[in-house]
């Protein structure tokens, strides 16, 4: 796959590139920009900088040519079946996800994921030394890619790298768990710096550093002895995601979006209060406690369809790990059971929707909703919560948002809950679908502004601003000693 030797400023690497491979009406295949906010962001920064992006196409096997594409240059990585099933499913999703999702479901362990995963980190850092320019810019992104930064810093002493976590970094008690883990906090510690959702996920990493390597943090710093006897020091601070509000603004604003919400409510019988929840159907989202406060408040004849409706949106992910297999066949099992009990000829009790939708779609669900329930038992950050407020430019809705959250420690004025205390998240819910006006008016006005404020565009900025001026690597002492 040659590169015809073209370097790039800026270097993207995620597990994932930013397209899609769609088949067309007349049967022939095409790329298609992926929806959703990381891809909106990298746009605005790519278009600045002369960008490559290095990811998997999404189909096992040999790999597409690289391509361009709005302006970014695409390098496909191959992933064969196995690896997908080693590096992807088992070690991304079966090891590290649940790890680093306080262990909701159990972890698994197994030596030859961990070899795959090693394999397919070494395949991206190649892709990413041969695509970087002289004294260019790296980005790594997420769980999947945590040896990256080392590999790349053996291959190019010369580019900086920075590598941002989408997800939570668990307390070093769990992080400990893993039989890999001083060497996934080695290849972290080949970038630059190190972007986090919040604070205290910054923090357990500089604990497991100092914890499970005995090096030395000071504020959001740690200092080290490198390879070759390199001194380091490497940054670890929050920068927390955030979602394109003008863009959602403006889509939520156009007549197609607010016809189309309208449409949806009197399609359910324009409830009195319709409630909503968008996930995907991860057992991480909480989605099982929900509907359990949901059955227990139709119980008590708190909530009555018609006059609330509850919708549902659970996009299918994961479908090949069996933890995700099962959350499936339980939930659906306990929409049948409610819908069952409660449903009446014409009204469900609760819409299931098993879907994803286009933005649009999204936009209109969110404009329509009174209610909107986010209550993960943890989430990095929720862009759901942060989407929901950027399209309510009508000032109305109210969003529900479990404390396990990384928006929660943004959005202060949602009705906040703890999902796992069924009892308080029924009064929360109760709390938010009677709240007066006013009250619902001001908190959305507050939390508007805050997103409108802390936007992906400036995400991106302020992650591309703090690897510039990170601590400066003496990189004439590591020419010597290498050269
Ligand atoms: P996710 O776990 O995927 O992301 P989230 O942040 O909620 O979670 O993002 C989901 C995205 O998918 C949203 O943009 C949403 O609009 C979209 N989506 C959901 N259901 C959909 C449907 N049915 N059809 C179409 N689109 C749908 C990970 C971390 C999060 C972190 C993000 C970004 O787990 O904690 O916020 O990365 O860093």
């Amino acid at each position: 796959m040659s590169t015809s030797g073209k370097t790039f400023d800026l270097v993207v690497a995620a597990n994932r590139l930013p397209v899609d491979r769609v088949v067309a009406s007349d049967g022939s295949k095409q790329w298609r920009r992926s929806p959703g906010g990381l891809v909106t962001a990298m746009e605005s920064v790519m278009s600045e900088h002369d960008g490559a992006w290095v990811g998997w196409s999404g189909e096992a096997g040999d790999a597409p040519e690289p391509f361009v594409e709005n302006g970014m240059y695409l390098r496909p990585v191959p992933l064969s079946e196995d690896e997908l099933q080693q590096y992807y499913e088992g070690f991304s999703n079966g090891t590290l996800w649940p790890i680093f999702h306080d262990v909701i479901v159990p972890a698994t362990f197994h030596r030859q994921w961990w070899y795959a995963y090693e394999r397919v980190n070494r395949r991206f850092a190649e892709a990413v030394a041969e695509l970087a320019a002289d004294s260019g810019t790296v980005w790594v992104h997420d769980y999947q890619l945590q040896l990256v930064p080392a590999m790349v810093r053996e291959l190019r002493p010369d580019v900086r790298i920075g590598w941002f976590n989408h997800i939570p970094f668990p307390p070093v008690e769990l992080f400990a768990q893993l039989p890999w883990r001083k060497a996934l906090v080695e290849g972290l510690l080949g970038a630059d710096f190190l972007g986090f959702q919040r604070v205290a996920d910054a923090h357990n990493f500089l604990r497991a550093c100092r914890r499970l390597h005995a090096f030395t943090t000071r504020g959001d710093t740690v200092s080290f002895t490198g390879k070759r006897g390199v001194q380091r020091v490497v940054r670890a601070s929050a920068i927390p995601i955030s979602v394109d509000f003008k863009g959602l603004d403006a889509l939520a604003r156009t007549p197609e979006v607010v016809a189309r919400a309208q449409q949806i409510r009197e399609s359910l019988g324009n409830p009195a209060t319709l409630l909503l929840g968008v996930d995907r159907l991860d057992y991480t989202k909480g989605i099982r406690h929900r509907l359990k406060a949901y059955a227990e408040l139709l119980t008590e004849g708190a909530v009555a369809p018609p006059r609330e409706v509850f919708v549902q949106v659970a996009t299918p992910s994961r479908e090949r790990v069996d933890a995700y297999r099962e959350l499936r066949a339980e939930v659906e099992g306990e929409v049948g059971r409610v819908n069952g009990e409660f449903g009446r000829i014409g009204h469900l009790a609760l819409q299931y929707l098993h879907h994803s939708y286009p933005r649009s779609e999204m936009a209109a669900l969110y404009v329509a909703a009174d209610v909107l329930l986010v209550t993960p038992l943890r989430d990095g950050m929720n862009l759901v919560a942060k989407e929901y407020v950027a399209c309510r430019h009508d000032g109305g809705g109210a969003l529900v948002l479990s404390e396990f959250t990384g928006a929660f420690h943004e959005l202060h004025q949602a009705y906040v809950c703890n999902p796992h205390d069924i009892e308080g998240l029924k009064q929360t819910i109760i709390r938010a679908l009677k709240a007066p006006e006013g009250e619902r008016r001001r908190a959305m006005k507050a939390m508007r502004r805050r997103v409108a404020d802390h936007d992906v565009q400036r995400w991106a900025s302020r992650f591309l601003e703090a690897l510039a001026a990170a601590p400066e690597r003496p990189v004439r002492q590591l020419a010597e000693v290498t050269g």
